[in-house]
């Protein structure tokens, strides 16, 4: 039994996340009191790593665990997202815990429930919640961190989370990558920034994913596509992708991608794992998030969204195994010269990934307004360069688009993005081709493709739709030679068709 309260931080969770975030913390040199539900858990946390140099105190219950704490107590929870926080919260509530103590959910919270859980405790505690990306590697040597709540809360757990988080190298922008155990990264700057009030932080957290979504379905469809054009074995597409890695596609992603394809399978060692793989993935619920806020908010994340379908229509294995022997494809093959299918796949994936975050940086426009937030562009791209999963070179372009143009309606309008579609387009579009003429489901490159025609079009057929609608509803419709606003409506159903001025006061 602890009776000190000395320690700097408490922790809520050691599970995955929660263990290696703890070790990180005392990394730092902050002590860390640590409790799990399940104690045996939490005993063996504390038996497997003495002398970390903060130093970690491990709880019998809550109340020991309260009173371990330093005033105001700050305690980061980590535990499974939904209803076992509010569990969590309650229990801190009758342990000890006071008005001015903060509580941090690090979970994958839905943004809207730390909303409400912020509401909801207003008086019984200060509740922050912060985004926490990059897995266990993260949390262990420095995740991006998104945290959001009440200002004056943040500034209080600034230091430690600045201390915690990812570092990138203050000229080049590149994450610092040589944290070991005991010895942490303390150069650089950290990736980590107040986000904004309430659930900014869980909310930018849920885009920072289903972006990730996006981002890994277009690096196995350009996989997938190479591979069934060109007949490429594995370890030939691992060159390609360690080859991507060194330009403008430089990321975490096609890094891992290029390691995940050159493993061969340990139980069959002239083969590769990646071939022996079920081609079925499942999703823990951020895209799906994301794509249901965008539809309520009316926003097109075209690429978001069928990048979840995507994992979806996967999942559906025993029917496409039945469907491939009923349903036709072409009999085309791509018969081009390797050379130019490989780099206009790269353009390709290139031209799809600004597309993308185009789309989850307009979504969170869109959602600053609707929820009076200050979003800064510039400083959520800078923090996802390092520590997060979708880490990249790109994330740098992007920062410096938003410090161009604080105000950006769309990342495919700034300068240097506009131009590397205008370079990029015509290989993507060759791609597309290829894809369809082979057969080949490519729908995060299609979408993306789709929602950049569509996005610079000044004319789309949605003239006919108005008239459809208001044909078969009465719906009204709007026309280009009378100002906005201004509504009429058809009698179609008469011989006259007269064109009535509908007036809605
Ligand atoms: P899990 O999401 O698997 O949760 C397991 C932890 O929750 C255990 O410590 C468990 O205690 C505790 N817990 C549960 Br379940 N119900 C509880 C309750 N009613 N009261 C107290 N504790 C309870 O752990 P994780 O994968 O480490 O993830 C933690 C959070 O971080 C989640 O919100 C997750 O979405 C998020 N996240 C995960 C990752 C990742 O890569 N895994 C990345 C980023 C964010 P027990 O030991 O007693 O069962």
């Amino acid at each position: 039994m602890n009776s000190v309260a000395n320690a700097d931080v408490g922790l809520i969770g050691l599970a995955v996340m929660g263990e290696n975030l703890a070790l990180n913390i005392a990394d730092h040199g902050f002590k860390v009191a640590v409790f799990n539900r399940t104690q045996k858990v939490m005993q063996s946390f504390i038996d497997r790593n003495p002398g970390t140099p903060g130093g970690l105190v491990g709880c019998a219950n809550l109340h020991e665990f309260v009173s371990a704490l330093k005033r105001p107590r700050k305690v980061i929870i980590l535990v499974k997202a939904g209803p076992a926080v509010d569990t969590v919260i309650q229990e801190l509530l009758q342990s000890g815990i006071e008005t001015e103590d903060i509580i941090i959910d690090c979970g994958n919270s839905l943004w809207t429930d730390t909303i409400r859980r912020e509401k909801e405790y207003s008086g019984q505690c200060r509740f922050l919640g912060s985004g926490v990306s990059g897995g266990e590697l993260g949390a262990r040597f420095g995740p991006s961190l998104m945290p959001g709540g009440e200002f004056h809360a943040w500034k209080q757990i600034e230091p430690i989370w600045n201390s915690i988080a990812a570092k990138v190298d203050v000229k080049s922008g590149k994450p610092i990558e040589n944290a070991q155990p005991g010895n942490p990264v303390n150069e650089g700057v950290p990736c980590t920034t107040y986000i904004g009030e309430n659930g900014a932080g869980h909310y930018v957290k849920m885009v920072h994913n289903a972006i990730e979504y996006v981002d890994m379905q277009l690096i196995c469809e350009a996989y997938f596509l190479l591979k069934q054009s060109l007949n490429l074995k594995s370890i030939e597409l691992s060159e390609i992708f360690s080859e991507w890695n060194k330009g403008d596609l430089d990321s975490y992603l096609i890094q891992i991608t290029s390691d995940i394809l050159a493993q061969s399978d340990p139980f069959n060692p002239e083969e590769f794992l990646v071939d022996n793989l079920l081609d079925s993935a499942q999703q823990k619920g951020t895209g799906k998030w994301t794509s249901v806020n965008a539809l309520d908010m009316g926003m097109p994340v075209n690429s978001i969204v069928e990048a979840v379908f995507a994992r979806y229509l996967s999942s559906l294995k025993n029917e496409r195994v039945e469907a491939s022997k009923h349903l036709q494809g072409p009999t085309y093959s791509y018969q081009g010269n390797r050379n130019e299918l490989v780099r206009a796949v790269r353009e390709a994936l290139h031209c799809s990934k600004i597309c993308a975050y185009a789309q989850g940086f307009q979504l969170m426009r869109q959602a600053q307004v609707e929820h009076h937030w200050q979003l800064d562009f510039a400083a959520i791209a800078n923090i996802w360069r390092g520590g997060c999963i979708i880490r990249a070179r790109f994330l740098q372009k992007i920062s410096e688009a938003f410090t161009r143009d604080a105000k950006l309606v769309n990342l495919m309008l700034d300068p240097y993005f506009n131009e590397k579609i205008k370079q990029g387009q015509a290989s993507w579009r060759t791609v597309i081709s290829v894809a369809a003429q082979s057969g080949i489901a490519a729908p995060a490159f299609m979408s993306a493709l789709a929602y950049y025609d569509g996005y610079r079009s000044e004319f789309l057929p949605a003239n006919l739709l108005q008239g459809q609608r208001d044909y078969f509803g009465a719906h009204t419709y709007e026309r280009i030679d009378k100002p906005r606003g201004t509504f009429f409506h058809m009698d179609w159903s008469s011989a006259s068709r007269e064109q009535i001025t509908i007036d809605f006061d």
